[in-house]
């Protein structure tokens, strides 16, 4: 299948035109000289963006790049109003957020589900020349124009927002655990790249406790210069609040543990220094034999050596370890709320 999922685009929003006044007067039989009746111009529609859950992809705007809102309609004799031209809704996920496409400055950051923006404001209508008459000017033979509506070009740049993301080598097991914990689906390979877009899911942690894991596809050495699929999915986990660094323990693992975490921080390292300072778990995966628990201890000797604390061992396989790990995820995220 195509795949759908586009974390930017770049597009142009046209809000309708104010339809114009109109010069009339009223003729009727009898009325010899009826005053003017001519009616003022409809409201221009408005370009309207939506942050919608039930959407997860730049997709759309991708594809379809120009947006345009419909104009109002002309004021008509009999002191008819023009119709007002309708909007234009665009639906875009949680997380878009929107740029003036030449300056770059941000416009707007759709954060929270149903938020709602003008993006481009419809034209007004022009009014009638009912309206301009006044006791010196009873035969007014002028009407206004409609205003035009506005029109901006725009770039859109998807950030997800989730409380904790995933980090890691590809196969280090982060769309397994995911799937553990949540009812998300992702994609689950024995080779590496298996994720290729970024996926969220929800754990329950009690009631009315939620939080949102993002997990993104795995990143080797050198993502920063565009090696593997590059470090550009990092963008979906640096507004989080937590990172998981899934570090592979069992003994298939292509690379040592101490030599996996260094990989993975030098390139949060090298994409953003606060997102390297972001508060990190470092999380061995496939903990589930002898051999296993000696590469997760030789990684606790590592992480002391550079000052982090222990690592937290599960397996997504048979759930050891995770219900710990979602206890200090569940801590964590607590505090961070009431600070
Ligand atoms: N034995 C065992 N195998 C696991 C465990 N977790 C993941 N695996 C296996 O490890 C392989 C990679 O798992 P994924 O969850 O796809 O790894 P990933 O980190 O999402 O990989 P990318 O998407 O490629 O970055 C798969 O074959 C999984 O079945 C575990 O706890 N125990
Ligand atoms: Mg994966």
């Amino acid at each position: 299948m195509e795949n759908r999922f586009r974390d930017e685009a770049d597009i142009s929003v046209t809000a309708g035109r104010g339809g114009d006044g109109c010069i009339s007067f009223r003729r009727e039989k009898y009325i010899p000289r009826g005053g003017p009746d001519g009616g003022d111009g409809g409201r221009g529609g408005d370009v309207i963006f939506v942050a919608d859950h039930s959407v997860n992809t730049l997709y759309d705007p991708f594809r379809v790049r120009s947006y345009q809102a419909q104009d109002g309609g002309n004021g008509e004799s009999n002191n008819r109003h023009g119709s007002d031209g309708a909007n234009c809704i665009l639906k875009l996920p949680v997380g878009t957020v929107v740029r003036d496409a030449k300056k770059l400055n941000i416009l707007c950051d759709l954060k929270t589900p149903g938020m709602q923006i003008v993006i481009a404001c419809g034209g007004r209508g022009g009014r009638g020349n009912k309206q301009f008459a006044h006791a010196t000017r009873q035969v007014p033979r002028i009407a206004e124009e409609g205003t035009p509506g506005e029109e901006r070009k725009l770039k859109l740049e998807l950030k997800v927002i989730a409380d904790v993301g995933l980090v890691g080598l590809p196969n280090a097991g982060k769309s397994t655990f995911l799937a553990r914990v949540s009812a998300a689906r992702p994609k689950v390979g024995a080779y590496p790249f298996t994720t290729l877009n970024p996926e969220i899911g929800v754990v329950t942690l009690g009631e009315d406790h939620h939080i949102v894991i993002a997990d993104i596809p795995g990143m080797i050495e050198g993502a920063h210069e565009g090696t593997g699929l590059g470090d550009k999915f990092l963008r979906h986990v640096e507004r989080t609040r937590t990172l998981l660094q899934l570090i592979d323990c069992s003994a298939l693992a292509d690379t040592k543990p101490g030599k996996a975490y260094d990989i993975i921080h030098g390139e949060l390292l090298k994409y953003s220094k606060p997102l390297s300072k972001r508060p990190r778990i470092v999380v061995a995966t496939k903990v589930e034999d002898a051999e296993a628990e000696e590469r997760a201890d030789a990684l606790d000797t590592y992480l002391k050596k550079i000052k982090r604390e222990k690592c937290m061992r599960i397996s997504s396989a048979t759930g050891k370890g995770i219900k710990d790990l979602l206890r200090r995820l569940a801590n964590i995220e607590k505090t961070v709320e009431t600070e």
